[in-house]
C-alpha cells in the first residue's frame, strides 16, 4: 500500500470485503493486524452511506434516516488488507445520556490507543454550521496528534453556490485549507476519488 493505485485496488476489490465483528467494548477489539481508517461524525451525518460508497457496496453498512442506528464500532476488512471501522455517531440528543457517555468513553480510549490506526476521518455535513462537538473532536485529534481527515458530505444537497459559501464557512469554523478537507456526496459518488488519494497518503 504505498501507491495511491494500491488503496484504489484494495477498495475495488469488492468481492473481498467481510464484516468482521461489532466492537462494544475495548476488550473485543481485532487484534491489530491490519492499518485501519476510522470514520466518525454526528448521528445521521452519513457515515456509514460514506463507507458503502467508497466500497461500490449498497448496503454492506446498514444505513437509516433514524439516527443513532450504529451502536457499536463496526470492523469490515478490505482486501485482507486494511481495515474500516464505523464508529457510532454522537450527539443525537434521543440517545440516553449514560449510552452516550459509554460511546464516548468507548471511542475516546479506542481513537487514543490503537496502534495501528492510521487516520481518523471526521464527516460532517455540508449544510450544518460548525458543531461544536465536531470542533471539540478535532480538536481533541490534533491535541492528541491522531491524524485526522475533514470531509464535508451530502454535497448533492446544494446548489454550486450555496456550496462553495457553506464550504467557506465550514474551512474557518474547522480552520482548515480546501487541501486538508474533501467535498463528497454518498448518492452521486462526488469525491471518492479526491477521497481516496487523501487516505492514501496515511497509508503509506
Ligand atoms: N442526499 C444524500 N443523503 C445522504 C448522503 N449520505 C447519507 N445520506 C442519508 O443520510 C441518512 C443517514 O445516513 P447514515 O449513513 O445512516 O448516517 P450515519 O452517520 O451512519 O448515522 P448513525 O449510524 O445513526 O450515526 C440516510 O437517510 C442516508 O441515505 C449523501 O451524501 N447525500
Ligand atoms: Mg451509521
Amino acid at each position: 500500500m504505498t501507491t495511491p493505485v494500491a488503496l484504489e485496488k484494495i477498495l475495488a476489490a469488492s468481492h473481498d470485503i467481510h464484516f468482521v465483528t461489532s466492537v462494544f467494548n475495548v476488550s473485543q477489539l481485532p487484534a491489530p493486524e491490519y492499518p485501519e481508517i476510522a470514520f466518525a461524525g454526528r448521528s445521521n451525518v452519513g457515515k456509514s452511506s460514506l463507507i458503502n460508497r467508497l466500497l461500490n457496496r449498497q448496503s454492506l453498512v446498514k444505513v437509516s434516516a433514524r439516527p443513532g442506528k450504529t451502536q457499536s464500532l463496526n470492523y469490515f476488512l478490505v482486501g485482507e488488507a486494511l481495515y474500516l471501522v464505523d464508529l457510532p455517531g454522537y450527539g443525537y440528543a434521543k440517545v440516553p445520556k449514560k449510552m452516550q457517555a459509554e460511546w464516548q468513553g468507548l471511542i475516546s480510549e479506542y481513537l487514543e490507543n490503537r496502534a495501528t490506526l492510521r487516520c481518523v476521518v471526521v464527516i460532517v455535513d455540508l449544510r450544518h454550521s460548525t458543531k461544536p462537538q465536531d470542533l471539540e473532536l478535532l480538536n481533541w485529534l490534533r491535541s492528541k496528534d491522531i491524524p485526522c481527515l475533514l470531509v464535508y458530505t451530502k454535497r448533492d444537497k446544494l446548489k454550486a453556490n450555496e456550496c462553495s459559501r457553506q464550504t467557506a464557512i465550514l474551512d474557518a469554523g474547522f480552520g482548515v485549507t480546501p487541501a486538508e478537507r474533501v467535498l463528497f456526496s454518498a448518492k452521486t459518488g462526488d469525491g471518492k476519488e479526491k477521497l481516496i488519494l487523501a487516505l492514501e497518503k496515511y497509508l503509506q
